[in-house]
């Protein structure tokens, strides 16, 4: 298989494959939807899906001995594919936890986008400055750290920090990806962080607690206290309870951070959505949650052009 042969939604190709290689899918895992519809909302030209990962595929890009799940494949080409149907131009890729600190399939994905795609590795503090250059040379302009316990294991926060100072001089940045109620203990250590840092999620809070109540408004104050701290609007399909295709109950959550910071804003597919358990969203009805968080043209361009061209493509 060739996993950057670009297969589009609706392609007979673009069905999930299973783990290939010596890897079985998980059996509860489910795969990217089947036939995402097209989206109402066109984006503007030149837009960014700053939020996605490749998985595998297995035979060629073995997943980490330590992963937590084994997904399907899901191959650059089928990411791009995505991309151009749903109306996008540029893809950041985020290396996914099934991979580990290999990052050979997300290095592959960057050097066949051919400049559409930036990367966001996920590295160890004994990662050497000539990996840190290659790295950068494919595209990766961040790494991130994962603080979500059923994903990965603890990595001491000094040895985070060491990896930081050695990722700012690069202009790169760090991603976090975290739980909303793991922020009081966090917060001090994410406002130490020596460069900009980028939150998956919103910090993924608990949209059934009001949208001004104290828990959000820590997420909310440390973003307005660290103007170098920015936030993903994505994965309303996570974070909801009221469900698809609207996912309604996290707009004011959106909404409150895009029109709060406008120039810090990202926004992403997420796809191919790993550990979903309640449903797999409809790529399509995702991009159509994005003028509910976004409402004006100018938010729209911000979130999707602006802030993700400042941040990947001008370094
Ligand atoms: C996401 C969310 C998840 C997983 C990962 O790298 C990963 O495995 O990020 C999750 O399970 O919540 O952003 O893709």
């Amino acid at each position: 298989m060739n996993p950057r042969a670009i297969t589009r939604p609706g392609d007979p190709a673009w069905q999930a494959s299973a783990a290939s290689g010596p890897f079985t899918t998980d059996r509860d895992w489910l795969a990217f939807h089947p036939s995402p519809r097209r989206p109402r909302f066109v984006p503007p030209v030149g837009s960014v899906d700053a939020h996605c990962h490749v998985f595998g595929p297995g035979a060629q890009f073995p997943y980490a001995p330590e992963r937590r799940y084994t997904p399907c494949d899901a191959p650059a080409g089928k990411l791009f594919g995505l991309r151009d149907y749903l109306g996008f131009e540029r893809n950041v890729i985020v290396q996914a936890t099934c991979h580990g600190s290999d990052n050979r399939a997300l290095v592959d994905a960057l050097e066949a986008a051919e400049g559409r795609a930036r990367g966001v590795a996920t590295v160890t503090a004994s990662v050497s400055e000539r990996e840190l250059a290659a790295l950068g040379e494919a595209g990766v302009r961040g790494v991130r750290f994962n603080f979500v316990k059923r994903l990965v294991d603890t990595t001491p926060r000094e040895l985070l920090l060491q990896i930081a100072r050695r990722v700012a001089p690069r202009g790169w940045h760090v991603v976090i990806y975290f739980e909303a109620a793991e922020l009081p203990e966090l917060y001090d250590f994410f406002a130490s962080l020596p460069t900009t840092v980028v939150v998956d999620h919103m910090g993924r809070p608990d949209v059934s607690k009001p949208v001004d109540g104290p828990e959000f408004e820590l997420f909310v104050k440390l973003m307005r206290q660290h103007p170098n701290i920015w936030s993903k609007v994505s994965c309303p399909d996570r974070l909801s309870k009221a469900g698809p295709p609207d996912y309604g109950d996290v707009v004011p959550f959106a909404r409150r951070i895009v029109e709060s910071f406008p120039d810090r804003v990202l926004w992403g597919t997420d796809w191919p959505h790993p550990n979903l358990k309640s449903h797999m969203p409809d790529d399509g009805a995702l991009v159509d949650f994005i003028p509910k968080a976004a409402a004006t043209a100018t938010l729209q361009r911000q979130l999707l052009i602006d802030n993700p061209l400042r941040l990947y493509w001008s370094r």
